[in-house]
């Protein structure tokens, strides 16, 4: 996963592993201040039906431009598999001659997918908050994938906060304008078609207390979606 600090990528995790354990579940930390942000590279495994994927939670976008220095590079690294997890991202370049490389990568330490991350709220009126950073690092990763023939998806997190009615029935995620309005701008500015981009709601303390299954549908959806490319690129390098 790839994208602005604060925009959900850790409660991603959370929401998968809540659906697949079929409770509330912290298995990384997702917090509403920086000081608990990402700043590891590190691999998930799931449950049950789920243990077929792991989903890699790395260092979001800040507002900083210095801190940015290197997180494309370093994501490309972790893309071709060459940094096991733990590494910690320090605004430099991975170190090739330390414990956490790996010479020669075998298909498992790979990416297959890569997930684009963002709050919603963001391509609400226009994209007016898209920020000019955001747009640079999100084009040269996207030119790297596109090189290496990795495909990608976007979620869109926050549906709740961008139309009142989403956070009581989930299931107008799929209907509203305003959700509507954001995709067709997040496809406009990211390049991604429509059918590739996915509003959901996370799992987040702040916005439901208890279980809530219908919450689970669009979040099943997007990993459905990501998977299925996963698969596509494992196939294609005759892995499957
Ligand atoms: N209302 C609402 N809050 C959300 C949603 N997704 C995430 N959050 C909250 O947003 C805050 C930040 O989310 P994180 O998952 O920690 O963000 P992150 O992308 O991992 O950030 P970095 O680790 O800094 O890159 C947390 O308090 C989450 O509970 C959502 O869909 N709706
Ligand atoms: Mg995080």
């Amino acid at each position: 996963m790839f994208g602005p600090s604060g925009h959900g990528k850790s409660a991603f995790i959370n929401s998968v592993s809540t659906i697949s354990t079929d409770r509330k579940s912290n298995k990384t930390n997702s917090a509403s201040t920086t000081k608990h942000a990402t700043s590891v590279f590190r691999r998930y495994d799931f449950e049950d039906l789920f243990y077929t994927f792991r989903i890699a939670d790395t260092k979001g976008i800040v507002e900083f431009e210095r801190d940015n220095k290197y997180l494309v590079e370093n994501i490309v690294s972790i893309v071709n598999g060459h940094f096991r997890p733990g590494i910690e991202f320090k605004g430099e370049e991975f170190q090739t001659n330390g414990d956490f490389y790996i010479d020669f990568p075998v298909e498992s330490d790979k990416v297959h997918c890569v997930i684009l991350m963002f709050n919603m709220k963001i391509f609400v009126n226009k994209g007016a908050l898209f920020k000019l950073n955001y747009r640079t690092l999100v084009t040269d990763l996207s030119e790297e994938l596109n090189r290496l023939d990795i495909p990608r998806i976007v979620i869109l997190t926050y549906a709740d906060q961008v139309d009142e009615k989403v956070k009581n029935d989930i299931s107008c995620i799929f209907y509203k304008e305003e959700v509507k309005k954001a995709v067709y701008t997040a496809s406009e500015w990211l390049g991604v078609p429509v059918e590739n981009i996915h509003p959901i709601v996370n799992y987040s303390n702040t916005v439901y207390a208890d279980l809530n299954h219908r919450l689970h549908i669009p979040i099943l959806l997007a990993l459905q979606s990501a998977l299925y490319y996963a698969r596509d690129t494992l196939h294609k390098r005759n892995q499957i």
